[in-house]
């Protein structure tokens, strides 16, 4: 009896063990936000134990930097699950604003005694280039509830893009933008949305072009920046025993990506480093910017050098042991949906249910699904859309009749293979009175079913 019951636990030890080792061995993938395009990633991890990414947002179709009018965020626990936590805000809330909306360039985020402040460059009026503001808005919580608190006063106009925080572990916070050969730091009063002193130019690097980004690490403060190398740009990188410099100038730590920009930021998660940057993967597309970020692990050098990013397409491996656990979703198979246009039902047994809704690719076509639950109160919610294509297709989500814009759906190789996942968070109404429309008529995609679960 005592062997058996030895055995059994031996083989159940087993049985965790490969569990978890297969759930170390899973990989993200880079791109590692597919669903939208996204640019210009800044980390942070904050103090639930999250990576917090907070990107711009390259608008569907391209139309350039000047379509991109609104924020989502981003996080994980595990470097290889990211969550959408939804928009946090766009352009036509921002009262100072340029009225024709748009460029909602490059934020940052950082937090100090119980606060989040956002911080975004936006211009204030039509003639947008030398009208740049940095923007705030602050929250009690990471990813949500952002409310507007005007911008920070004493800048100038021009090339006054690309803002970020640095808050040293004295609690010291310090403020950098700039574009253009332009790179300026100085330090934040307190209250975190007012200079404290004048701004100053960073000494000391080479071939600045934008995208300031400042971390520390064993007592040495790194300065990271886009050059401007013909084409496109790589992120390079200074050092200094201050954090507003002099700098000394190290070198090219991640080399061209494939995009004419680079935007860079580099966080230290659960022991390790990460560079997360830019590329076109998804898109592939020379016209306007339709870009997506991606990350890679970040190695130093025994002297405090950083060796050059390997970028790879399978992304960094999962971190940490992780409890699998079933969220609170809701699924809703597709064949009991309502189709339009062309858009029918078939069967094929690797389906969820034996079957799926097809032909959504000519124009019109499109499936939708009445009397989704929302939570309790509201709020928001992750759309999850499980679907086949061989193709890169993009399916329009229009939730309660709100345009939510194209969300892209990458091939799986084989129309039967159901695999593919689409995601985006969207706020829901309370109760069962939501309506979901997803349309078609962008390629060969076929829906197997969504599932919507709560984003807490
Ligand atoms: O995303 C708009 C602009 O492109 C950013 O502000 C720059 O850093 C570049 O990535």
């Amino acid at each position: 009896m005592k062997t058996f019951l030895s055995t059994g636990i031996k083989i159940l030890g087993l049985m965790v063990a490969s569990m978890i080792l297969l759930y170390q061995n899973c990989f993200a993938q880079n791109p590692f936000i597919t669903s939208i395009y996204t640019a210009d990633p800044s980390a942070h991890v904050w103090a639930d134990g999250r990576l917090y990414v907070y990107p711009s947002h390259d608008m569907d179709p391209a139309k350039g930097c000047d379509l991109m009018d609104r924020y989502h965020v981003y996080s994980t626990d595990d470097m290889v699950d990211w969550r959408d936590e939804g928009e946090i805000f766009n352009a036509s809330q921002v009262s100072w604003g340029r009225k024709e909306g748009g460029f909602m360039w490059a934020p940052d985020c950082a937090y100090k005694d119980g606060t989040y402040y956002y911080y975004f460059p936006h211009p204030s009026e039509t003639k947008w280039n030398n009208t740049w503001k940095i923007g705030v808005a602050t929250s009690k919580q990471p990813a949500s509830n952002f409310k507007q608190a005007g911008y920070i006063e004493g800048l100038g106009g021009d090339a006054m893009i690309d803002p970020s925080v640095f808050v040293d572990t004295d609690g010291k916070a310090y403020f950098y933008y700039g574009g253009g050969r332009m790179c300026k730091g100085g330090k934040l009063k307190d209250n975190m949305v007012e200079l404290d002193g004048e701004m100053q130019d960073m000494k000391g690097l080479e071939d600045f072009h934008e995208a300031t980004w400042v971390f520390k690490r064993n007592g040495i403060y790194y300065l990271t920046y886009a050059d401007n190398n013909p084409i496109e740009n790589q992120l390079r990188y200074a050092t200094s025993s201050s954090p507003l410099g002099p700098w000394i100038y190290r070198g090219v730590y991640l080399g061209t990506t494939g995009c004419d920009t680079n935007h860079g930021s580099v966080v230290e998660y659960k022991g390790k480093w990460y560079a997360f940057y830019h590329n076109k993967s998804i898109s592939n597309t020379g016209k306007g910017n339709l870009r997506s970020i991606c990350v890679d692990l970040l190695n130093f050098n025994d002297d405090g050098t950083i060796q050059l990013v390997k970028q790879t397409k399978s992304g960094p491996p999962s971190v940490g042991t992780k409890v699998f656990s079933e969220k609170k979703s809701v699924k809703y198979e597709a064949e009991n949906a309502t189709p339009g246009g062309n858009a029918t039902i078939a069967d094929n047994t690797s389906a969820s249910g034996g079957r799926y809704v097809t032909n959504l690719n000519a124009d019109g076509s499109y499936i939708q699904f009445n009397n989704i639950k929302g939570k309790r109160k509201g709020g928001r919610t992750s759309i999850n859309i499980y679907h086949s294509g061989t193709s890169y297709s993009r399916i329009k989500l229009i939730v309660n009749d709100v345009d939510y814009s194209y969300l892209n759906a990458l091939s799986t190789g084989d129309a039967a293979n159901f695999k593919g996942h689409a995601y985006f968070t969207v706020p829901l109404n309370p109760g069962k009175n939501n309506t979901i429309k997803l349309i078609g008529g962008k390629g060969n995609i076929n829906i197997d079913y969504i599932t919507v679960s709560p984003v807490d």
